[in-house]
């Protein structure tokens, strides 16, 4: 079994010559020398940071994860037929495929399961993730390591086919940058294919902030990596205890503002980039928004994009969605 999985697996790997971290010296400058400062939540991923975001998934105050866990065993055959019984799932960001396993199996249910194809940024965990689901399932995995965001293309697998974004890492995504993603993704489905997203939904402050500002301080520690991400990679001396974590609800913009606050007028030193980088006492660098949906705002967002609604699901304390898109009419 193993031998024969193994054959069925194709990795394609379309990372800039300079991987996964290229653009970041680019992203940081600019991000840095704006009045408003801002870091884009990508690099908060390194292995630290990705252990640590693995423990805020099973801290008592993030419900997210297991929301959309709920959701996936309690609808995953439901979402299967919406879905057309689609041949091939196609995961952005699939990582370790933890919870895709829910829909690989209602797919092999249903009989129609074909092609597995992780689109990932790491091509470690990628590679682990296809031989392992090869050998599992029995079935044709096509991986693609590159970025999601840059690389969207069409792989070669026959249809019909479902792309799926899980996590709720649409809500990373600042409003420009989601409706130019969403229109691409609307470009690459065919008429039989379908768009799975999971959003985390509006609700109260206390819960959104909770999530967020857990009482172990694990997102505190998870936010601060990024600062020794950027010591590490481009030769940063961010002092780690010389800010702290702050995490609130824009009910406005409906996202959660996660930033850092620089506890002392200071300034940064990037040895990489010959750049110097002050902070004001108080000053508030933003790291990442996590934006949430209720199911009217996302039908107006799918439909600008060139998308429909077709299905929504949540679980059973309403807390987070899955919504099935196709193409527009
Ligand atoms: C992985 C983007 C879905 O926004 O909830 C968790 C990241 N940041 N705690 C989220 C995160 C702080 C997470 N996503």
């Amino acid at each position: 079994m193993k031998g024969a999985a193994t054959q069925q697996v194709t990795i394609d790997v379309r990372l800039p010559p300079g991987g996964p971290l290229s653009g970041m010296a680019a992203d940081v400058r600019a991000g840095l020398t704006k009045p408003f400062k801002e870091l884009k939540p990508r690099y908060f991923y390194d292995e630290r940071g990705s252990e640590l975001f693995e423990r805020i998934t099973e801290l008592p105050e993030y419900y997210p994860t297991r929301a959309e866990r709920a959701i996936l065993e309690r609808s995953a055959s439901e979402i299967v037929a919406a879905a057309g019984e689609p041949a091939t799932l196609i995961e952005l960001g699939s990582g370790s495929a933890a919870k895709t396993r829910v829909l690989l199996d209602a797919m092999a249910d249903a009989g129609c399961l074909e092609a597995y194809a992780p689109v990932d940024i790491s091509e470690e965990i990628t590679r682990e993730t296809a031989d392992k689901i090869a050998a599992e399932y029995g079935i044709t995995v096509h991986g693609l390591v590159c970025d999601f965001e840059l690389d969207l293309e069409s792989i070669p697998l026959s249809g019909p086919r479902v792309i799926a974004l899980l996590g709720g890492t649409i809500g990373n995504f600042e409003p420009q940058q989601r409706a130019s993603f969403l229109r691409r993704v609307a470009n690459l489905l065919g008429p039989e294919d379908h768009f799975l997203l999971g959003t985390d939904l509006v609700k109260d402050r206390e819960t959104l902030e909770a999530a967020y500002n857990d009482a172990a301080g694990v997102t505190a520690a998870f936010n601060l990596n990024v600062l020794a991400v950027l010591n590490r990679e481009l030769g940063a001396d961010f002092d780690l205890d010389a800010f702290e974590h702050t995490a609130s609800w824009d009910d406005e913009n409906l996202w959660v503002d996660i930033r850092l606050r620089s506890l002392a007028r200071q300034i940064v030193n990037f040895k990489q980039l010959d750049l110097q980088v002050p902070f004001d006492a108080g000053e508030e660098m933003r790291t990442e928004i996590s934006t949430k949906f209720a199911r009217e705002g996302l039908g107006g967002i799918y439909h600008e994009a060139g998308l429909e609604l077709a299905a929504w699901w949540t679980d059973p304390e309403d807390l987070f969605a899955l919504s099935l898109a196709r193409p527009g009419v």
